[in-house]
């Protein structure tokens, strides 16, 4: 990275691709019961119904939107003074948090005092809170006493997507309406394994699972800049993605971009695992300008500070290294807790041993030391940290396996019963705990996996990365850990941690982090569709209508990637008037399914028979037909 901290001032401006609205998307705020809980959905409008498929009205439908200010065109975005904090308010009339001076990590004071970063550094007046002597600000804690927060009602609002409101709208318009309220309502029943998701989503049923310990909101109360969101198994499947700079690429400008690339496109959480120089620079500029929680894995830090040797870090660094992040706002943090002495020498029989870096640094650590872990010793003084600025965890997988070799060894599931223990331990601070899983597993071992997670972890959320379901597609690894992030989420992940086609290969550029997003993406919502959450097939039943009746813009708009969808439509029908085509390049005209269907209805209506009496009684009169049609557009070409 760029010593000269000017280069700052160079990058530091939002790249304008990345901040235009989605096409034919408009940012709409739905209010709560007070006016500062303004919740963000995407709007999509479609086109009416063509003529000759019966001239309906196509009203807009709403989609989860984790892309914040970018993508209002009425905000202004100035990421040298960043987001505005939304949640302030919420957090200061609670009473329990009190304004720091200023960082109180022996790190934090030193990086302030250094005069040669002052152009690096962000917003300096900017002080941290912590909460008061003796309180727990944890959203978990609130809920275990009844209460309500803004964040919570802030959740349940976004969980549900309008969909009633846009169901009973429809059903108002008329019998058109009606027919359309039906169609796009109707969905199969679905598989959950146990989950139980509600029609509707109350502020209250938030607050139950929260106080359960089976949904966390990470919400540090020092990154007032989010808006809220929920990580559980009865709500919507949700997606992280990884930034961070190395040693060798990257400056913070371009981290900043990557965030902002990540939400554009769905990531409901991003995690900074940096470990270049000015990391606590870079991940300032990150925070203030994320409207999604960010994680941290804070050894890597830790081990940064004393420069990269494992066995000279001690508790006292790591604690200053978690006091440090979580006065920045960090939301989440990884901690390998679970790597505890007794399983290192488990990893010898592996295939491909210690795959995670936080815990190959721990295995290292313990073994130098012959010791158990400082981080599994000193878990209840973590907590104490963790409920004073509401950090919540996310118990490393430090044991995870790194090949299909390796999957559900006796290490693997040795750490994850360790988690489960340490679960327990953090509930009774009331701290919010998420446990993160694999790794590489072949399918038929994943519900296994999921299975054993819900039992020993007390139906903590789970987390994964992928799983990869095989190993021999270096290259496409975004797609054989999708196969398994689909899987596992059905079973009932809460949320996904993307892996990109860069995976075991380099380091994800920002086209790789859009591919591994998309895909996870469509892992996670093929997974709310059979999990059968409710109301989660009404985007997939209004691209489907689109596509049926040729309208292709629609088709584009409502998919995950109307850009590419665009682009790939182009290559081959690169025409305006294609776009209004009743048929595409795949089939062409003579071999369109779609619009035969639509012939056979037509004709069904026309005879006012039933389109199966049709196809039975018609299919000759039909055959006739596609030929003199074919014929016909054969000689106007
Ligand atoms: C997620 C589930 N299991 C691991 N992860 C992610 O891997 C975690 O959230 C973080 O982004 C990264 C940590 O990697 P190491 O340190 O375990 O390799
Ligand atoms: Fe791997």
């Amino acid at each position: 990275m760029n010593a000269n901290p000017q280069f700052l001032a160079a990058t530091a401006t939002v790249d304008e691709a990345a901040i235009q609205p989605l096409p034919n998307s408009r940012k709409i705020y739905v209010e709560g019961s007070r006016p500062d809980i303004r919740v963000p959905m995407r709007e999509i409008s479609q086109s009416d119904t063509p003529a000759s498929f019966g001239a309906e009205k196509n009203p807009p439908i709403y989609v989860y939107d984790t892309s914040g200010l970018y993508t209002d065109p009425a905000a202004k975005i100035d990421i040298r003074s960043g987001l505005p904090a939304l949640r302030a308010a919420w957090i200061e009339e609670r009473g329990d948090t009190e304004e720091l001076p200023g960082p109180t990590s022996q790190y934090g004071i030193e990086r302030l005092n250094d005069p040669k970063l002052a152009e690096l550094r962000f917003n300096l007046h900017r002080k941290p809170r912590r909460a008061k002597a003796g309180k727990n600000v944890s959203q978990m804690h609130y809920a275990r006493q009844g209460i309500i927060t803004p964040e919570m009602e802030y959740i349940a609002i976004r969980e549900n997507l309008r969909r009633k409101e846009y169901i009973e709208s429809l059903k108002a318009s008329g019998p058109m309406g009606q027919k359309l309220a039906d169609l796009m309502g109707r969905q199969h029943p679905g598989q959950n394994f146990g989950a139980s998701i509600p029609a509707e989503i109350t502020p209250e049923f938030v607050r139950e699972e929260v106080a359960r310990g089976r949904a966390i909101i990470p919400a540090n109360i020092n990154h007032p800049e989010i808006e809220p969101m929920i990580i559980g198994r009865n709500f919507l499947v949700k997606i992280n993605a990884n930034i961070g700079n190395s040693a060798v690429t990257s400056s913070i400008g371009e981290e900043v971009e990557k965030m902002t690339w990540a939400i554009r496109w769905g990531g409901d959480t991003v995690m900074d695992l940096s470990t270049g120089k000015h990391i606590h620079e870079t991940r300032e500029w990150i925070i203030r300008n994320s409207p999604v929680p960010i994680g941290t894995v804070p050894i890597y830090q830790a081990l940064e500070k004393v420069n990269g040797k494992a066995e000279d870090l001690t508790w006292e660094i790591f604690r200053d290294t978690l006091i440090e992040q979580a006065e920045q706002g960090v939301d989440y943090f990884t901690i390998h807790a679970g790597v505890r002495l007794q399983y290192v020498p488990l990893t010898a029989k592996r295939m491909t041993g210690i795959v995670s870096r936080g815990g190959s640094i721990m295995a290292k650590w313990c073994l130098a030391h012959h010791k158990e872990s400082f981080l599994y010793t000193h878990f209840e003084e973590i907590c104490e940290i963790m409920k004073a600025y509401d950090v919540s965890f996310s118990l490393g997988d430090g044991l995870r396996p790194g090949s299909i070799y390796d999957a559900n060894d006796e290490a693997q599931l040795g750490e994850l019963k360790t988690l489960g223990e340490l679960t327990q331990i953090a509930w009774k601070h009331d701290v919010q705990v998420m446990i993160e899983g694999p790794g590489h597993v072949p399918l038929h071992m994943i519900k296994e996996n999921m299975d054993l997670q819900l039992e020993q972890c007390h139906e903590a959320p789970f987390y994964t990365l992928g799983p990869l379901t095989t190993d021999i597609a270096p290259g496409y690894d975004h797609i054989t850990s999708g196969i398994g992030a689909a899987t596992i989420g059905w079973y009932g992940t809460a949320m996904l941690c993307y892996v990109t086609p860069k995976e075991h290969l380099g380091l994800p550029n920002k086209a790789d982090v859009k591919e591994g997003i998309i895909t996870y993406k469509l892992a996670a919502h093929a997974a709310d569709l059979a999990k059968g959450h409710p109301g989660a097939q009404i985007r997939d039943n209004a691209l489907s209508k689109a596509r049926f009746e040729f309208r292709w813009e629609d088709q584009f708009n409502l998919g995950l990637d109307p850009d590419k969808a665009r682009e790939f439509h182009d290559e081959t029908l690169p025409k305006d008037s294609a776009k209004v085509a009743h048929f595409c390049s795949m089939c062409g005209p003579h071999f369109c399914s779609m619009k035969i269907t639509q012939d056979v209805r037509d004709y069904a209506a026309s005879q006012g028979i039933s389109d199966e009496q049709a196809l039975k009684q018609g299919m000759e009169v039909k055959a006739v037909e596609f030929v003199k049609s074919g014929a016909e557009i054969y000689r106007k070409q």
